[in-house]
């Protein structure tokens, strides 16, 4: 502890220029994290010599989010020096807790997809596997929600102005990125045609490492953010022609690239910039991948024995033409050959089915921008749409039959005709890649049933399941360590690293004794929640209350608005007095809208609206209460999931991939209500469906109603309750003096064709709330299920899934020495 404190007031004083006797939390946060990262740097070098001396098989993820949130605690937590940090700056003046506030969250991604990415990076550290993370580092990440008269306001989120001391800035090693110019045809010594690219414009990458240490192992991975540079300064010309302020423009104009976050979940924007940021990452990342494989290797055949890259999702997909640039213009290799090693190297994890989510290129644009990366798509389509007339001409061609063969050359191109001449993304990755993996069981089915059902009869073997999980140590171990200490009290702290081991809790759900401390706990983790609350929103929770939360994006597919209802409904009957035997509870929703999405803003403003007349309201408020959590994202996910008892997973069937929001509740002790959809579904069946609050209507019932004429009017008509609820927020009963403020909403339902399935839903919705507040009176019982469900969560560990990476698409092994857990 002594040699932590001398490094943390060496480093107020000798890095951050400060006095230490002035007691600034804002410096002494600042030396603690930089004596923390002095104990990471050693070993993360130790690390990567490691890789090169063992010739290990490398991972790349290349994502284009990432969503650390903050670092401290858990460095700390991971170091194992979390109680020596809590002591020393105790003695030093501090709380830890504060200190740690200090740090800004790492936003530098939207939602599940981003905070996957984390998730893996920490397993990959914590597993031993030589992985590497690649993304951007965006200058402004998910914008910071405020809500202002009920309605989002985005404000930028510069996180890194008071700089950030857990990144190195390589400003040395620069690698060029070129955009638009031309391509030039050339014949080779055997007389073959050859393609060079002169590019008109070039921008600069710079690397900025982030070090992602394992749970308790020496292990320590790096994720390499990139940065735009503009490469002005370095051409001297410039200056000197003597447009000293045209220059300068021309510099911002090129460091734009990585300046901001794309704030839209699930909703392709098709601009211009995000084309430029996706390049931008690839190239970087695919240059670095092969100026290490290059340090060993010669022969470039070797790639898929020494590297694999991820793709996540297909933001970064134009890495299949980037490498298959450099092979054919630059190593000189046969397309066949190219081919192969592409191929074999790339893998892709799909993530959506929302046809809205799919991301195309317009043809023009990437003609423009990518001369030659667009003419080797053409090849590659080209040739794919011969060996498709192949297969299916050929005997064993299962359904395809050639009378339609024109249809599905249409339907698999990669060309899409309209609306406008596009890329279809998906369709080279799925092409450029030896893996497709869904996120979740019934995803990957509908996957290959429905999304990309001819790409599963052409290639069989291809897509396949890796179902999401979460990184026990944060959402467990640093998030709840309430829960987690009693957990380690009675089976130890191997959990942490196998989250198997929570089984061993489930006799103890019989204990009344552990039954009254787990309920301590989830008590304790409410009254921090609380405070937490009355500082930031200065309202007053109660505690007794069921903690019921929905907290996520806010989208259509996901039904805050179900939720809504139910909230309208039991308000109406607490005012009706029709609600003698109502459990009280507070209802929390928190989550942010993509600014261009105009239904999810008015969605937010509805639930503000309701929850102001709710709240005001003495006849009902001290049984109901509707809070909305501003600015929802990692660190407040940290604090919210491990108070919540009730956690709202109800998206339409069918829609949510996977989800994992659904595992962190779970895990935390929180029982379930939730649709037949992602990852929910294998949950249900590990814990036991009885142990979960399960309702609606399945996906294959949905597919029929639908083909039957779903008539939403029905339900509005069939059921009173209902309509008094739509009634209410169309009549302005939530929005006095702005008439018509939420008939968008209601008329999307009524008018609209309920794209998402919320009335057809909703009585069953009521009566497995109904459920659940007759429980919550049962505190044994609930408690009992508490127990289980997370005992039986083993399953959700990320660990888990990137075994399953590593040994299925990846072939990569554990670090020799790291298995056990111990690092050398
Ligand atoms: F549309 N997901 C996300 F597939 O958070 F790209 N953002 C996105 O843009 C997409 C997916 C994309 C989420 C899924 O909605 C969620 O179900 C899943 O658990 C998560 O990705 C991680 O796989």
């Amino acid at each position: 502890m002594e040699g932590l404190k001398k490094d943390v007031i060496r480093h107020v004083v000798s890095s951050l220029g400060s006095d230490y006797a002035s007691k600034s939390a804002y410096n002494y946060y600042n030396a603690l994290a930089l004596a923390v990262r002095d104990r990471l740097i050693d070993n993360w070098i130790k690390t990567q010599r490691s890789y090169y001396d063992e010739k290990a098989k490398r991972v790349y993820y290349l994502s284009l989010e990432y969503l650390p949130g903050k670092s401290l605690m858990n460095n700390l937590h991971c170091l194992g020096i979390y109680e020596t940090a809590r002591k020393a700056m105790s003695d030093l003046g501090f709380s830890l807790e504060d200190l740690a506030e200090q740090e800004w969250d790492a936003g530098l991604g939207n939602g599940g997809l981003g905070r996957l990415a984390s998730c893996f990076l920490d397993s990959m550290a914590t597993l031993g596997i030589p992985g590497y993370g690649y993304g951007i580092r965006y200058d402004y990440g998910i914008f910071h929600q405020v809500i202002e008269d009920g309605k989002q306001v985005e404000q930028a989120d510069n996180w890194m102005r008071v700089g950030n001391p857990w990144a190195y800035e390589r400003g040395q090693h620069l690698f060029p990125v070129r955009f638009f110019g031309e391509v030039k045809n050339w014949t080779d010594e055997y007389g073959r045609l050859r393609h060079t690219w002169t590019a008109g414009d070039t921008v600069l990458a710079m690397p900025c490492d982030m070090l992602v240490p394992g749970w308790d192992n020496h292990h320590v991975i790096n994720m390499r953010l990139w940065s735009a540079r503009s490469d002005v300064e370095f051409d001297l010309d410039f200056f000197n022609t003597g447009n000293y302020l045209g220059a300068v423009e021309e510099k911002i104009f090129d460091e734009k690239i990585s300046k901001v976050l794309y704030p839209s979940d699930q909703i392709e924007e098709g601009r211009e910039l995000r084309l430029k940021q996706q390049y931008f990452f690839v190239t970087a990342t695919i240059q670095d991948i092969l100026r290490r494989f290059r340090k060993k290797h010669q022969d470039m055949t070797e790639l898929p024995q020494s590297v694999a890259i991820q793709l996540n999702d297909t933001h970064p997909a134009i890495a299949i033409a980037e490498l298959m640039r450099i092979l054919l213009d630059e190593d000189l290799l046969d397309w066949e050959v190219a081919w192969d090693i592409c191929v074999s190297t790339f893998a892709y994890t799909n993530h959506t089915i929302l046809p809205e989510a799919l991301e195309t290129w317009p043809v023009s644009l990437l003609e423009r921008m990518l001369p030659r990366h667009m003419q080797i798509i053409y090849e590659i389509n080209a040739r794919f749409l011969r060996e498709v007339e192949r297969v299916a001409r050929s005997e064993d061609c299962g359904q395809l039959c050639h009378r339609d063969l024109d249809h599905l050359k249409q339907r698999v191109s990669l060309i899409q005709e309209r609306p406008i001449k596009s890329v279809r993304m998906a369709h080279l990755a799925i092409i450029g890649s030896h893996s497709v993996n869904g996120v979740a069981a019934l995803h990957t089915e509908l996957l290959k049933a429905r999304v990309f059902d001819d790409f599963q009869r052409l290639y069989p073997q291809k897509i396949n399941n890796k179902t999401n999980g979460v990184t026990p140590r944060r959402w467990l171990w640093s998030a709840n360590q309430p829960l987690s200490r009693l957990i380690a009290s009675h089976i130890g702290t191997g959990f942490v690293r196998n989250l198997d081991e929570l089984t061993q809790l489930e006799p103890l759900a019989a204990d009344p004794a552990f039954r009254e401390a787990w309920r301590a706990a989830k008590l304790e983790n409410k009254q921090r929640l609380q405070a937490y609350i009355k500082r930031k929103l200065m309202r007053e929770l109660h505690t007794e209350h069921l903690f019921d939360v929905h907290i996520k994006r806010i989208h259509e597919y996901k039904r805050q608005v179900l939720n809504l209802l139910h909230v309208v409904t039991a308000y109406n009957r607490l005012r009706h007095g029709q609600a003698a035997d109502f459990t009280p509870r507070t209802v929390f929703f928190g989550g942010k809208a993509a600014p261009s999405y105009f239904m999810a803003k008015r969605i937010i403003h509805a639930i503000n609206a309701v929850a102001a007349t709710v709240n005001a309201d003495s006849r009902v408020n001290d049984k109901l209460q509707v809070v909305y959590l501003p600015n929802y994202c990692v660190s407040q996910a940290e604090r919210v999931i491990p108070a919540t008892e009730l956690s709202e997973q109800i998206s339409t069937a069918g829609m949510e991939a996977s989800g994992t929001g659904n595992m962190k509740f779970a895990l935390n002790g929180a029982l379930t209500i939730g649709t037949w959809d992602g990852a929910t579904i294998e949950m249900a069946q590990a814990i036991g469906p009885e142990l979960l609050f399960i309702f609606g209507m399945r996906e294959d019932e949905l597919v029929s109603l639908r083909q039957h004429g779903y008539n939403p009017m029905l339900y509005y008509h069939g059921d009173e309750e209902l309509r008094e609820a739509l009634d209410m927020l169309r009549s302005d009963a939530f929005s006095p003096g702005q008439h018509g403020l939420f008939a968008p909403l209601v008329d999307n339902l009524l008018h609209g064709g309920d794209r998402f399935f919320v009335l057809a839903d909703y009585r069953q919705y009521l009566g497995a709330q109904q459920d659940v507040g007759r429980l919550y009176l049962d505190q044994e019982e609930w408690t009992r299920r508490s127990i289980l469900n997370a005992a039986r969560m083993g399953f959700f560990s990320s660990d888990r899934a990137i075994s399953q990476y590593a040994r299925e698409i990846w072939d990569v092994a554990p670090m020799a020495g790291l298995q056990n857990g111990k690092g050398a």
